[in-house]
């Protein structure tokens, strides 16, 4: 974006066009600013270039590796500090074990790496020396971890041992990589634990989904489904695993935002994890794992964002407020640039994360694109005429909504009005995700559901034969169809009720759909 090129765009009258399109297309030209691509028209492109244009993402030299700007990394550590006090509520601890692993202990548990093998990348060299053992980058940190279970825990007055950590993590994916939704390495926290007894165990998973929860629905604006996945779709090496799954209504698929697995005691045997309980007896632990990753920044960009750029949610935005200047010819601007700082400093003081935008080489019309670009939840615009009458001009990045405050209230409305935005664009979302979400009794209907691009609730005999047939019978360029999540909240299931796909007995209601 050449900065000279936007001063004489907005000063020159060379546009000779009445087409509003072909005058669009020229600002863009010379600006840099707008999107090419429509949501609803071209979501992937859509998609690529929001991240960018929005400063969140910049694209790498290595395929699947992507550059997590400042303005992606506040939003993460908003979310973090958030997280990482409730699992400190629950004495959970932070610790950090190494990046690297040697194939014996990646391999300690074979039937846990086997499916995901092709994904490890390995150090092979130091230098020009090949090494004598090659290092794996850890993919995930079980069998990193769980070898220092065994030698930490003795007796049940070493349990529960409640470890997690943030750090990245390296999977060499072959399909398509997607900013924050794909990538080869991303940022999570992972959560390990060890419990006495199952039961321990099973308060602990629901615990930390609730916490997954809050982060979707409570921060991100997100609606998400609570459940528990079906036993091909849980992760191999654990007993269940439940998650949140929420849901990109222009794609029609489903995404999962988090998992929270118990384990079981199949961990604990491989790695001999013992303890001796009061009565002197030997027992294996339980134990849990769970993870949320940098994937939730970009369920909240694909659900929010719109042909502006990027919609932040006042909660999670770096920026809440965004104070912009509108000097006109004849007027003093020293006094507009004041109004805005005081603004400023009011609104900093009662404790929102606000800035102003005082460059003098860009003009107003440039800097409201380039902050609805950059999602920020609220704009202030200061002119003349707000001066005179003692007010701020007001504007909602979610719905376009202006109004005109009086300066002597302006804690009190921009706080309403930040709440407000939280509220209705969780609200927004709600609205659109169900209105995605049919409810199909037949095969048939099932199937036009998935072409209509659905999240379909279906009875189901939690048959795994029948959920690979689904999958064999749906499978094609757009991907097959799977289970998505058994929800904890069933809907009643009238007896009788038969499997949408084999016609055999329902056992419950699963969604159903394509998936990221
Ligand atoms: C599954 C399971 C589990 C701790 C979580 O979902 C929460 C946090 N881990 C992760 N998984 C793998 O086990 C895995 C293993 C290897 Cl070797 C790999 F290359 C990729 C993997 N991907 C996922």
């Amino acid at each position: 974006m050449a900065k000279d090129d936007i001063v004489s765009s907005t000063s020159s009258k060379k546009s000779d066009t009445n087409s509003k399109t072909a005058k669009k297309k020229e600002v863009k030209k010379e600006t840099g600013l707008g999107l090419s691509n429509k949501k609803d028209d071209n979501f992937g492109e859509w998609y690529s270039e929001v991240v960018v244009n929005g400063e969140m993402i910049e694209y790498y030299d290595i395929s699947g590796c992507y550059i997590l700007r400042p303005w992606t990394m506040a939003i993460w550590e908003i979310l973090q500090v958030f997280f990482d006090a409730e699992i400190k509520k629950m004495k959970i601890k932070n610790c950090y074990f190494p990046l690297f692993v040697t194939p014996d202990v990646l391999q300690r548990e074979k039937d846990h790496v086997e499916g995901f093998a092709p994904e490890v990348a390995w150090v092979t060299k130091s230098g020009n020396t090949d090494l004598d053992v090659h290092i794996a980058i850890r993919p995930t940190s079980e069998t990193v971890m769980y070898p220092y279970f065994s030698k930490w825990i003795r007796g049940h007055r070493d349990l529960p041992l409640k470890l997690n950590q943030w750090c990245n993590v390296v999977r060499w994916e072959f399909s398509h990589p997607t900013p924050f939704i794909r990538s080869r390495e991303f940022l999570w926290q992972e959560g390990h634990t060890a419990f006495s007894s199952k039961e321990e165990a099973d308060i602990e998973v629901l615990q930390i989904l609730e916490l997954y929860r809050r982060i979707y629905e409570e921060f991100l604006a997100i609606p998400v489904i609570k459940g528990k996945k079906s036993e091909l779709e849980k992760f191999a090496g654990g007993l269940y695993t439940t998650s949140v799954e929420a849901f990109i209504p222009n794609t029609g698929r489903g995404i999962q935002g988090a998992t929270s697995h118990c384990l079981g005691q199949n961990f604990s045997k491989m790695f001999e994890i013992n303890f001796e309980n009061e009565k002197g007896e030997k027992g294996l632990v339980w134990q849990n794992s769970w993870a949320y990753s940098t994937r939730t920044i970009g369920v909240m960009v694909m659900v929010h964002g719109d042909d502006k750029g990027l919609v932040l949610p006042p909660k999670v935005s770096s920026v809440q407020v965004i104070v912009v200047p509108v000097p006109y010819k004849d007027a003093d601007t020293q006094a507009i640039f004041d109004a805005c700082s005081a603004t400023v400093k009011t609104l900093s003081e009662a404790g929102f994360r606000v800035e102003e935008d005082l460059r003098d080489n860009y003009s107003p019309g440039w800097k409201y694109s380039h902050w609805e670009m950059k999602g920020v939840p609220l704009r202030i615009e200061i002119g003349p005429k707000d001066l005179a009458n003692k007010q701020v001009r007001v504007v909602r990045r979610d719905n376009s909504a202006k109004v005109d405050i009086p300066m002597s209230n302006l804690v009190e409305q921009v706080k309403d009005i930040l709440s407000n935005i939280q509220v209705s664009m969780f609200d927004a979302a709600k609205q659109k995700r169900d209105a995605c979400i049919e409810v199909v009794k037949t095969w048939d209907e099932f199937i036009v559901a998935l072409n209509g691009k659905k999240m379909i609730l279906a009875p189901w005999c939690d048959e795994e034969e029948v959920e690979k047939d689904v999958k064999s019978r749906t499978k094609g360029e757009m991907g097959a169809a799977k289970t998505l999540c058994t929800p904890f909240d069933q809907p009643e299931l009238p007896g009788g009720t038969a499997c949408f796909a084999s016609g055999k007995p329902a056992k419950k209601w699963s969604y159903w759909g394509r998936s990221y």
